[in-house]
């Protein structure tokens, strides 16, 4: 995808601009397909996991790491990298499949997912895998750490900016309100938090355990600049990506709308799915529907080039 700025200056006509933004969409659509479908091969490893609140965010991932971030195999350790913070580290199966899928982790281990000694425990480590910025999984702490780490980098002049993904139901913890605080106080405009809102989780519908909304409202009140997309859709969240800081000397949080276990057969935006063990037979339907959307994703890859 090409931002309008960019196609001006390429000096491309606008169909063109058009022609290669489809082309981008449908790459990174199918890196989505390619990515769910890692998931489920940790699954084939060690099935059991918190496999809703990670499908929900693949689209949300996909784009950061392929589009957005200063981030590869080879800058895992650059201290001008991008960061990303999964402060709902029980999502981790979402950030595995995604540094697969950018080379940063080898396939094969994925097939660790799980097992004692494995750099893929259930919540991510950063002591055990490369690409993991921080333990999570105590939800509320990921926006404090995004927090220090875009003041770190400002001091040390980077230009490094710091993504971070919450979901809905860890919304309630006070942290995060801190942490909001903090982040308009001292104007930290290279932090952007993506809110997972699947309405969901781990013990019922969010709005009934402890609702939050206007989730919007309260970034907006902290002094957050604010925006609402489609977290499923890739060329949405591209087009925030393209766009930051909404507003400079303020931080920015994605409102994502989300499907909780999408592209899971039966279980899509269900409570079920938060943490899934799977039968044999279940696991089997969810891989085939995988595969089938990793084929049409290739197949809409082939039509747009043509
Ligand atoms: C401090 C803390 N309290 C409670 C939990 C237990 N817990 C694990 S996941 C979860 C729900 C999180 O909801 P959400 O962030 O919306 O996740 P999603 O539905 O997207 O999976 C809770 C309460 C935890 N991990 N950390």
């Amino acid at each position: 995808m090409i931002t309008a700025e960019e196609t001006r200056q390429a000096g491309t006509t606008e169909s063109s601009g058009v022609a290669h933004r489809d082309a981008e969409v449908a790459e990174l659509e199918l890196s989505a397909a390619r990515t769910r479908r890692r998931v489920l091969r940790m699954l084939q490893a060690n099935p059991a996991g918190h496999v809703g609140g990670a499908l929900s965010v693949i689209e949300i991932l996909v784009a950061l790491y392929r589009r957005a971030m200063r981030f590869g195999p080879d800058r895992v350790t650059d201290p001008q990298r991008d960061r990303f913070l999964l402060s709902a580290g029980h999502k981790a199966l979402a950030q595995y499949a995604v540094l697969a899928e950018v080379g940063v982790v080898d396939d094969p281990v994925l097939d660790t997912y799980g097992r004692t000694g494995s750099a893929l425990p259930g919540h991510p480590d950063l002591h055990k895998l490369p690409g993991i910025e921080a333990n999570t999984g105590a939800l509320g702490h990921g926006l404090p750490i995004g927090c220090g780490m875009a003041l770190g980098a400002r001091l040390r002049g980077y230009r490094s900016r710091v993504y971070v993904v919450l979901g809905d139901g860890e919304l309630p913890e006070g942290s995060n309100w801190e942490a909001a605080a903090i982040a308009a106080h001292h104007r930290l405009d290279t932090l952007t938090a993506f809110v997972d809102v699947n309405g969901l989780q781990i013990s019922g519908p969010t709005a009934q355990v402890l609702g939050m909304e206007s989730i919007a409202a309260k970034f907006a009140a902290f002094g957050w600049a604010v925006v609402e997309i489609d977290g499923n859709d890739v060329a949405a969240v591209c087009d925030v990506l393209d766009r930051l800081p909404l507003s400079a000397g303020r931080p920015t949080a994605v409102i994502a709308r989300t499907v909780k276990g999408k592209g899971l057969p039966g279980l899509e935006g269900t409570v079920a799915s938060h943490y899934w063990k799977p039968t044999p037979e279940q696991l089997h339907a969810a891989i085939a529907a995988a595969d089938a959307a990793v084929a049409r994703a290739a197949a809409r890859v082939q039509e747009v080039a043509r």
